[in-house]
């Protein structure tokens, strides 16, 4: 079991605790165990092995010996325990974001409500607002969680960089077996959507029996779900979905369209082949009038059968590729390499690791013309945000670092908070003073859509704001997108000549693909930035691009794909 597992466990623990009113020092010791585990630099096992638990912040003692259960059993027979006391679909609830173990116990004490569904008919009933500490706005929010936890609810899909990582190690692998000639990823990860449900593998090989057991028997391949001469499904280190299809090579670019999908596009692909005389499957194009069956070694020369310009992968959603591509008008679209800078980035004076100095050396060495310096603001206490004070001695080194640089420009910046009333965390007097000012929600997120949207859209009404970072707040697996207008947020910067961020951490990936080709038709300027914490964050630029390549973005929609010379006149930054 790795870090988050080990942490997952504790946490849950936590949560069980708290939910049977247990003493709240016992809770508490769990999660902040948890939350140091997850934060670890090594491999918790590693540091098992090696007797080295206890250098651990709050695992001493009782949860150390939870700790090795855990590392040896995968799970610990107090846990077990708690967890068969409480009704099962509890967890559900807890799992809720912004439903707590102690509203958890409540409604169960009060109402017997013992699971997700029986929550949202007693919140639809009006049986909560009746409970004393709770009202019509708790009812109202209780309400709102659970619909937005039900609709956000892809389970079991797994973000785009944590398969990335996983596909990569399995190809590698796979390409040292001699007698396997090729692998590529096909599917959801081929066009780079956020979640993917599975790895989609597509191999060529003079051997697929051979290649098979290669890939049956790979070290941490967890469980064989389908075994079979041309295609087998795994489990892969327990944590997702493997298939692996050998195909002939005569027919790989047929297969590779066909399982690139997506199958919107495909469906759509295979009309438009009926209407010129031909049946398109995974295999081929027949001639529906000589039964003549074309098979495609290349999958550009499916396309070109159709007489149809390439998309690519990403393009592949059945969101009017198809019809651009007939008329020759695909979108030249951006590529990391086109990106000169990075508008978003924390330093060590707030949240980031990092110095001011390492920051700059780092971006330096990728190539970039220029970085914001973008730390938080002090409503962000918990991230170490910035004091006016300390801001106006941060903006100053800023620019006493930049005066030490060549080839890269420093600029002064804050990521500021949106306060819930719409008020920005510096006044206009400070603001300013900086080149760059990104506004942000940080807190407060449960406010209904009206005053969400006109929050966001106050800020972006200042003078001061450039950029509006994380537009929808959205955290994979840790909290939906709050309620907001989008379109009016959208029209808002449009109106009042503002960017609006793709944030390409990969928890984030906010905006998303949809609503960044909102931006685009629309016409508002987007910037791509990584609100990078560590150094090693820059290279998450490559999944912001990602989703601006699924949005149809080309370089001249994004502002910091400027050269340094015309982005501070855009800027107007002296
Ligand atoms: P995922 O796995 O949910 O992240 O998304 P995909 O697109 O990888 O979906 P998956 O793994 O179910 O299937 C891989 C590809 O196979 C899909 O993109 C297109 C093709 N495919 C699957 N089912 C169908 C279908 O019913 N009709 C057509 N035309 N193609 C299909
Ligand atoms: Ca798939």
């Amino acid at each position: 079991m790795d870090n988050s597992g080990v942490a997952a466990i504790l946490s849950k623990m936590a949560l069980l605790l708290e939910f049977k009113g247990e003493n709240p020092f016992k809770a508490k010791a769990y999660e902040r165990a948890a939350r140091n585990i997850r934060g670890l630099g090594e491999d918790i096992g590693e540091m098992y092995r090696r007797d080295r638990l206890s250098e651990i912040p709050g695992v001493g003692g009782a949860i150390r010996e939870k700790v090795r259960e855990i590392l040896d059993t995968g799970t610990f027979k107090a846990y077990e325990r708690t967890a068969a006391e409480v009704p099962p679909g509890i967890f559900g609830i807890l799992d809720i974001p912004g439903i707590g173990p102690k509203t958890a116990k409540l409604l169960y004490e009060k109402l017997d409500i013992r699971s997700v569904d029986g929550l949202l008919k007693a919140a639809i009933e009006h049986r909560i607002r009746r409970l004393s500490r709770m009202g019509p706005k708790q009812e109202e929010k209780i309400l709102r969680s659970v619909q937005r936890y039900q609709s956000s609810g892809e389970p079991g899909r797994t973000p785009l960089a944590t398969a990335d990582p996983i596909t990569e190690e399995i190809k590698e692998q796979l390409r040292a077996f001699p007698f396997i000639k090729k692998v590529i990823a096909a599917g959801s990860i081929r066009r780079r959507k956020e979640t993917v449900k599975d790895i989609d593998l597509i191999a060529l090989s003079d051997v697929p029996a051979k290649a098979m057991d290669g890939f049956l028997h790979l070290q941490k391949v967890t469980e064989v779900i389908e075994e079979g001469n041309t295609l087998s499904s795994v489990l892969y280190d327990n944590k997702i979905r493997v298939d692996l299809r050998i195909v002939p090579e005569e027919s790989f670019g047929t297969l590779l369209q066909h399982f690139t999908g997506s199958k919107e596009h495909n469906i759509h692909l295979r009309k438009l082949a009926l209407e010129k005389g031909y049946k398109l499957n995974e295999y081929g194009f027949t001639d529906i009038a000589t039964n003549v069956i074309k098979r495609c070694a290349e999958e550009k020369q499916v396309y070109d059968h159709l007489g149809l310009e390439f998309p690519v992968p990403e393009l592949r959603e059945d969101r009017g590729e198809i019809e651009a591509g007939m008329q020759k008008r695909l979108p030249k679209l951006i590529e990391v390499e086109d990106i000169k800078g990075d508008l978003h980035v924390h330093s060590n004076w707030s949240d980031g690791e990092d110095s001011i100095e390492d920051l700059a050396l780092s971006a330096l060495e990728r190539g970039y013309e220029y970085i914001a310096i973008t730390d938080h603001s002090h409503s962000t206490a918990i991230a170490g945000g910035l004091s006016e004070k300390r801001l106006l001695e941060h903006t100053k080194a800023v620019s006493s670092i930049d005066e030490k640089f060549e080839g890269i420009r420093l600029l002064s910046g804050t990521e500021c908070d949106i306060r819930p009333g719409g008020k920005l965390d510096y006044s206009d007097r400070v603001l300013q003073e900086l080149d760059i000012v990104i506004a942000a929600v940080h807190a407060g997120l449960d406010q209904d859509r009206k005053t969400m949207t006109k929050r966001i859209v106050s800020a972006l009404e200042n003078e001061h704001v450039d950029i509006l970072a994380h537009p929808t707040g959205r955290k994979f697996g840790k909290r939906e997108a709050y309620d907001v207008d989008m379109e009016k947020v959208l029209q808002a910067a449009l109106d009042n000549d503002k960017a609006i961020e793709i944030n390409s951490s990969p928890s984030r990936l906010d905006l998303n693909d949809i609503n960044a080709g909102m931006a685009r038709k629309m016409g508002v300027w987007l910037a791509i930035n990584t609100d990078t914490h560590r150094l090693d964050n820059f290279n998450n630029i490559r999944y912001g691009i990602d989703v601006a390549r699924r949005a149809w973005i080309e370089p001249q929609d994004v502002v910091n794909t400027r050269h340094i010379k015309d982005f501070v006149s855009l800027f107007r930054i002296e």
